[in-house]
C-alpha cells in the first residue's frame, strides 16, 4: 500500500480563500485509480484552513474566547474540503469517506491522543478509504489546536505500514532555499537528517503548520530501512501516475 497525502498547495489555490482546485484535485484523483495501485489518502487544508487559522491564531489554542468561532469556522471549512475530494475520489471509482480528526481524536499539549481507531480500521478493512485531513482538533490543555495533514500521516503510516510514502506539493522536491523567492535555490534529490540542517527554514508561506521543513521532519520521522519517503510535484500532469507505476521522475526522497 501506498500513503499519500495530496498537500493543500495542489487541491486549493493557497492565495484564495475556500478555492477549491477542482480540475488539480479530480485530475489527480484520475491518476491515483488509473494507476491501479492500492492507496490511502490524508490531505492539507490549504485556503480551506490556513487563511482564518492565521488571521486568528487559531494554532496558539484557546487564548481568549474571540477565537471559539474562527476555530468552529476553521473546523467547518476543512470539513467542506474533505466532502470535495471524497466526492472527486468516488466520481473516479474509489469509495472513500472523509474522516474529521477534529470529531474522533483529541489532543494533550498539542501532542495527538488517539485512544480508538476502529472505525477507520474498519472501513479499510471493507474496502472503504478513511480520508483524515489537517484539522482543528480539541485539545486537554490548549483547549483546542490544529494538527496537520503531515501529523495524520505519521499516524496512518503507524496504522497501516505503507510500503511507500508519497507527499504531492506543488514544487519539485526540497531547495536549499524558497525556489518562488530565491531563482538560486538548489535542488536537494536525497535528503538525510544531515542535510536537513543545512537547509534554511525561513518560511514565506501562510502556513500555520510550518511548510516545508515540517514536512520534511515528519518524512524522515517515517523512513524505515524497507521505506523511503518521496516529495513530488503534483501540478505537473502525469507526474504522480508515472511515480505510482514505479517509474523515475523529478523528486526528493528522505531516506534513513
Ligand atoms: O494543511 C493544516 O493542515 P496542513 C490544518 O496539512 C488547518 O498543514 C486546519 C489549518
Amino acid at each position: 500500500m501506498i500513503l499519500i497525502k495530496l498537500g493543500g498547495s495542489v487541491i486549493t489555490d493557497k492565495s484564495q480563500y475556500k478555492k477549491f482546485n477542482q480540475d488539480q484535485a479530480s485530475r489527480l484523483c484520475r491518476e491515483i485509480a488509473e494507476s491501479g495501485r492500492s492507496v490511502m489518502i490524508v490531505h492539507g487544508a490549504g485556503s480551506f484552513g490556513h487563511v482564518l487559522a492565521k488571521r486568528y491564531a487559531v494554532q496558539e489554542g484557546l487564548t481568549d474566547f474571540g477565537k471559539v468561532t474562527p476555530a468552529a469556522m476553521v473546523h467547518h471549512d476543512a470539513m467542506e474540503l474533505g466532502m470535495l475530494l471524497t466526492s472527486e475520489l468516488m466520481k473516479v471509482g474509489i469509495p472513500a469517506a472523509s474522516v474529521s480528526p477534529g470529531t474522533c481524536f483529541v489532543m494533550d499539549d498539542g501532542k495527538l491522543i488517539v485512544n480508538d481507531d476502529e472505525a477507520i480500521r474498519r472501513m479499510a478493512h471493507v474496502g472503504i478509504m478513511p480520508v483524515m485531513f489537517g484539522d482543528v482538533v480539541m485539545d486537554r490543555k490548549r483547549g483546542f489546536g490544529i494538527v496537520s495533514g503531515d501529523q495524520l500521516m505519521e499516524l496512518m503510516a503507524d496504522m497501516f505500514k505503507p510500503d511507500r510514502i508519497v507527499f504531492v506539493s506543488d514544487i519539485d522536491g526540497l531547495y536549499d532555499k524558497n525556489p518562488k523567492t530565491n531563482p538560486d535555490a538548489r535542488f536537494i534529490p536525497e535528503v538525510t537528517s544531515e542535510i536537513m540542517d543545512a537547509v534554511d527554514s525561513r518560511e514565506d508561506v501562510d502556513d500555520v503548520t510550518g511548510g516545508v521543513r515540517n514536512k520534511m521532519e515528519s518524512m524522515l520521522r517515517m523512513c524505515t530501512p524497507e521505506r523511503d519517503c518521496v516529495l513530488i510535484n503534483g501540478t505537473v500532469p502525469g507526474r504522480l501516475l508515472s511515480l505510482l507505476k514505479g517509474e523515475d521522475v523529478p523528486c526528493t526522497i528522505a531516506k534513513m
